[in-house]
């Protein structure tokens, strides 16, 4: 059939069984959104390109499927930038579709003109320049493969206006065929047997996965696999719902802010295996301390993570899923109580806790409710911060896909964006964005988004009035000097403000009334007793609502290990 190539990439999308797009419209991507609002696609208008990008995000990461968000050339492409490069680092499934000016202009700096192709390689998994209509179906399904497959990530589809308007025929191809890409799939045999010599003659080993195990969908064999051989289980920040967060073999997360139990099983294991996860620094710690004594098995889809922050003994590049069921077919119950009683141990000494307060809310408290209230069975999403650790402490996470947090990049302004994203997947989920006051405000205009599509998200500020997260390392290694973190800050504050304390409110903005103003809920909690009460409306109400929790300002996140210091450092507050 012979069409434009904007109605081609919409075409292509139908054919992908893509469900919604979020996006933006601009002068040179209008021809694909004239065609887009003829079709039976859900097109989400977001107030930024950002939170198109982040919403993508959410829904994959709630999915598993393949988000796909849309923005016009030149600032509308470079607003996609962050949050194309969140989903690079958390390896999520995003294709990312940009207007282009027309190809003979490209190169000109014409009127909203970005080499968005350029500045996205190093960000993207793969990117496309449209050059030629005829090439739309065979680039869209590419696209879509290299985003889904391997180790998933963004692609990005950059499409000149002449383009989208010149015509051609459109036939979907049926086969990828991309010279130099097929990941494996299936783990080398002799590899898994010889891990599973090592399982067998451990004395203390240790299964740490992360999110790849959820990229997989390799949960059930990976808990399958702990509960018969009985080995204990620490998750990175990603990994968290890859196993049951109330099963007795979970540690906790590891790492800089990891349990004393997950970072004590981490140095002391003989035997590490790892499972979709990286390796990463904020895991690690310094990497002399981490797993000294241990062998390593690393089971891993993408062959360049292998080996490259820990030297591995036996890697098994492929999917973890088929990887565990093989390795589940020889697995036994190990002899290993000593080793696992001593973490239990260690965890039952050490439980993750706060100091309980009935004049001032804490913002761990807010966490544990909303964890009580909605029965775990709520998606929470993160932003960054304090907020986004005293999520991942206590809120326990059974089930995949239901912790969305921007781990790799760290990115502020993902939680919200991601929340409207997992929302829009599951219109009948209980979503939470568990926020900070300054995070929120990094895409606050998405409240219109959530508003205007009668998404029941809801926002949860945990409101200390700072940058909470740097004021927390200004206190233990800048000799609280708060440069810069109060986010309170007047030209009449004095300049060393030792004092959290110091006068700061009435905080800016009153979100209760920013609430109102884009026709959400806003309430204010101001003391312990109201917590669980507005918890509650605000799950049962079928608006967008924002809860404002006016927590205690100067606490502090524990455990924590020092940037750079090895993982049994742990400060426990
Ligand atoms: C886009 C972006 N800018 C800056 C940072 C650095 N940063 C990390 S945490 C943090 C403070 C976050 O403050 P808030 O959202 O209030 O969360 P809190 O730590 O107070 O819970 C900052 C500025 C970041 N992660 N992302
Ligand atoms: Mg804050």
């Amino acid at each position: 059939m012979r069409m434009p190539g904007a109605k081609m990439v919409v075409e292509a999308l139908k054919h992908e069984g893509v469900e919604v797009v979020f996006g933006y419209p601009g002068g040179t991507i209008m021809p694909f959104f004239d065609f887009i609002h003829r079709e039976d696609i859900r097109m989400i208008l977001t107030r930024h390109e950002q939170g198109a990008v982040h919403a993508a995000d959410g829904y994959a990461r709630a999915t598993g499927r393949v988000g796909v968000c849309v923005a016009t050339s030149g600032p509308g492409a470079t607003n996609l930038v962050t949050g194309i490069a969140t989903a690079n680092m958390d390896s999520i499934p995003i294709v990312a579709i940009t207007g282009q000016v027309p190809v003979d202009m490209i190169g000109n700096d014409a009127f909203q003109e970005a080499d968005i192709i350029g500045i996205s390689r190093p960000i993207t998994k793969h990117s496309y320049l449209v050059r030629d209509v005829a090439d739309i179906p065979r680039i869209m399904k590419e696209a879509f493969h290299i985003a889904r497959t391997g180790r998933p990530g963004p692609v990005l589809v950059d499409l000149p206006k002449d383009v989208s308007v010149a015509t051609g025929d459109f036939r979907y191809p049926e086969h990828v065929d991309i010279r130099g890409y097929n990941p494996v799939v299936s783990g080398n045999p002799q590899a898994i047997e010889e891990a599973m010599d090592l399982v067998r003659s451990a004395k203390r080993p240790l299964i740490y996965a992360g999110g790849g195990v959820i990229t997989a969908e390799a949960s059930g064999e990976l808990t399958a696999f702990a509960r018969k051989a009985g080995i204990p289980v620490t998750l990175t920040l990603m990994g968290l719902g890859a196993f049951p967060g109330t099963d007795p073999l979970f540690l906790g997360m590891l790492g800089m802010h990891g349990t004393v139990a997950a970072n004590q099983a981490a140095c002391e294991c003989d035997l590490m295996i790892a499972i979709g996860a990286r390796f990463d620094d904020r895991a690690t710690g310094r990497l002399s301390q981490f797993a000294p004594k241990a062998k390593v098995v690393h089971i891993d889809i993408d062959p360049a993570s292998i080996s490259k922050n820990v030297v591995v003994d036996i890697p098994i590049v492929g999917d973890a899923r088929e990887i565990l069921r093989q390795m589940l077919k020889s697995a036994e119950p190990l002899p290993i109580d000593s080793w696992r009683e001593k973490l239990m141990a260690t965890k039952r000494d050490n439980p993750l806790t706060y100091r309980k307060d009935c004049a001032v809310i804490k913002p761990q408290y807010v966490v544990e409710k909303i964890y009580e209230l909605t029965g775990g069975e709520a998606i929470i999403t993160t932003e960054v911060g304090q907020n986004q650790m005293w999520a991942a402490h206590y809120f326990r996470y059974d089930r995949p896909r239901t912790f969305l947090s921007s781990g790799g990049l760290g990115t502020m302004g993902y939680g919200f964006p991601a929340a409207i994203g997992a929302q829009v997947a599951f219109p009948d989920r209980v979503v939470f964005d568990i926020a900070g006051d300054g995070s929120i405000q990094m895409k606050i205009q998405e409240l219109a988004t959530a508003v205007l599509n009668e998404l029941p998200v809801n926002i949860a500020i945990l409101n200390n009035g700072y940058l909470g997260m740097v004021r927390q390392w200004q206190e233990l290694f800048f000799d609280k000097t708060y440069a810069f973190s109060c986010l309170g800050q007047r030209p009449s504050c004095p300049r060393q403000c030792n004092s959290p304390a110091n006068g700061c409110p009435p905080y800016v903005p009153d979100f209760v009334k920013l609430a109102e103003a884009y026709g959400a809920m806003g309430i204010r909690v101001e003391r312990p007793d109201d917590v669980e009460g507005a918890i509650r409306e605000a799950i049962h109400s079928p608006k967008t609502v924002i809860l404002e929790f006016m927590v205690a300002r100067e606490e502090n996140v524990y455990p924590m290990v020092p940037a750079g210091a090895g993982i049994n450092e742990i400060m426990i507050g």
